[in-house]
């Protein structure tokens, strides 16, 4: 048997605006007979990138901006950009950005007679830098961000007294807040809220973007849901199953959740929405909306930790042969956050995103599990206030090795759950913003068209990825890297990397 792969390339790069590049990949048909017969029909594309060059000025509207997430983003950005370093008692530390893709991972560019070449992820192609990213937003509590910063209790207190200065005048925008959806626990904070209809609160929330934009000078806003974790709403015909159903719920005060009306002020704004959180924002006329505006829109639910290790770990196991069996994960955590999932309903939400992402490289080895066979899979969270931000993370991977052997391998994991998540909300934007730069031609088509609205390329970040109808779902977390470092490169005019380097395998 032989598999003939041929990939040619062609770059035009155009002095101005945009760079065009033009990729080709023949292949040919070919069958491989063993037990079975697998037929593999290719086909050829000749798919024409074309991607605008210059950075905009980013804007960012974080809803939930006061809260651990929101006021550690927002204060790591402000010390890179002035280039802060504090002393604790290990000794200095500096301002950066490790846990963000694009700006502390690097990628390979090939073979050089010295050795392989490395790049900064961030340098493949121009993209928005953090530290240039101004930020805005809402919250149902009114602590300004200095002191929502001193409430988390994250970053060491030498370097909130360099920042509070300019944290303290960084002031949420009052919020929609229907209790209903989060934790009684969290009624306490509200005291910053939007009143009216929910139609009128939504023509305030699109108010505030056009504000924030006029008023900021940026060419460009994001709005990221970092708000707390709402239960899951129900999916209704005639109420949230289409645009115009939607929009006409909204009109006479039926039911719909914050995270839905701001992602519609969002997307009839023409801004790109993300929802960081795991709850069912995107009802199917949410998402009807962005197709029809031409929007972006992505979640859910950012993939920080325990769950970034299993889209690791289980894809190692499956991948090598080996079956796991019983996937226990327990985290406890002492934040806002795990007292708002303490309530069964927001558990409930998080439950279900941190547990169907073991599925697709389970589905993908039918020699190990058959039709429908999964592990065992059980999740647990529970609020314990001492440990504040830091939230520990106990993982136990049970698997079926040769022979009726059993291998188990136990994790504990503990760190800063902010800073986790801060780098991950960087990294969405700027993939965002790229996107939002590119455009591909088609065979036979003569106009570009952008990516679909539900921006799949940022399922990376997410624990539960959002896809385009249709889609197929990949959680694998190399196989997601590899999409992003791919398409990238193919804007650029190269091939996919292959990791063949044949060229050190022959005689
Ligand atoms: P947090 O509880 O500290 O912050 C949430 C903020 O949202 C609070 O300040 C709260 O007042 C505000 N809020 C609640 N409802 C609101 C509304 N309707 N409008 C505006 N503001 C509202 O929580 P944290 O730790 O910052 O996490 C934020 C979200 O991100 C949570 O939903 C969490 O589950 C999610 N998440 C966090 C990860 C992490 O590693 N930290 C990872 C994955 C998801
Ligand atoms: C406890 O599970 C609180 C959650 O908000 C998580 O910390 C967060 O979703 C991160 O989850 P993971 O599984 O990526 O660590």
């Amino acid at each position: 048997d032989s598999v003939n792969t041929h990939t040619h390339t062609n770059t035009h790069t155009h002095t101005h605006r945009h760079t065009h590049t033009q990729t080709h990949t023949h292949t040919h048909t070919h069958t491989h007979t063993h037990t079975h017969t697998h037929t593999h029909t290719h086909t050829h594309t000749h798919m024409t990138f074309r991607t605008e060059r210059t950075v905009p000025r980013v804007g960012v509207m974080l809803v939930g901006w006061g809260g651990n997430n929101g006021s550690t983003v927002t204060a790591a950005v402000l010390a890179n950009r002035m280039g802060l370093s504090w002393t604790t008692k290990t000794g200095e530390k500096r301002a950066n950005y490790f846990g963000s893709l694009f700006q502390s991972s690097t990628v390979s560019l090939g073979m050089a007679p010295e050795g392989e070449v490395h790049v900064p992820f961030r340098d493949l192609l121009p993209m928005v830098h953090p530290d240039d990213i101004i930020f805005d937003g809402w919250d149902i509590s009114s602590m300004d961000l200095g002191r929502a910063m001193e409430r988390a209790q994250v970053l060491d207190w030498s370097l909130q007294e360099e920042l509070r200065p300019h944290m303290s005048s960084l002031k949420p925008r009052p919020s929609i807040f229907i209790p209903e959806f989060i934790a009684a626990n969290q009624e306490s904070r509200a005291d910053n809220v939007l009143s009216g209809t929910i139609a009128e609160q939504v023509e305030q929330i699109r108010a505030d973007i056009r504000d924030f934009w006029q008023s900021s000078g940026v060419d460009k806003v994001i709005v990221l849901w970092t708000a707390n974790t709402e239960r899951f709403c129900d999916l209704t015909p005639g109420v949230n199953d289409t645009a115009e159903n939607l929009l006409a719920t909204i009109q006479r005060g039926g039911e719909v959740s914050p995270s839905t009306l701001f992602a519609v002020a969002s997307i009839l704004e023409g801004c790109a929405y993300i929802n960081g959180a795991p709850q069912n924002t995107f009802v199917p006329g949410a998402v009807e909306l962005a197709v029809q505006k031409g929007v972006f829109i992505g979640g859910d639910d950012f993939k920080s930790g325990q769950t970034k290790i299993k889209s690791v770990l289980v894809d190692f196991l499956v991948s090598a042969g080996i079956k796991p069996t019983c996937i226990v994960s327990y985290n406890h955590l002492g934040n806002n956050d795990g007292m708002n999932l303490s309530a069964p309903q927001q558990f409930r939400s998080k439950e279900i995103s941190k547990s169907n992402v073991v599925d697709d490289m389970v589905q993908s080895n039918p020699i190990l599990f058959g039709p429908g066979e999964k592990p065992d899979h059980c999740v647990v969270i529970k609020y314990v206030p001492y440990v504040g931000d830091s939230k520990r993370a106990m993982d136990e991977y049970s698997s079926e090795i040769m022979m009726g052997g059993h291998n188990t391998i136990a994790l504990h994991n503990t760190c800063e759950d902010s800073l986790l998540a801060s780098p991950i909300i960087l990294d969405l934007v700027m993939m965002t913003e790229l996107c939002q730069r590119v455009r591909v031609r088609a065979p036979g088509e003569q106009d570009f068209q952008s990516f679909h609205s539900v921006l799949a390329l940022l399922s990376f970040f997410c624990k539960a990825p959002l896809m385009p109808p249709g889609a197929p779902l990949v959680n694998a977390f190399f196989r997601q890297r590899a999409a992003i470092e791919n398409i990238m490169r193919a804007c650029l005019g190269l091939p996919p990397q292959s990791n063949m380097q044949l060229e050190y395998k022959l005689q």
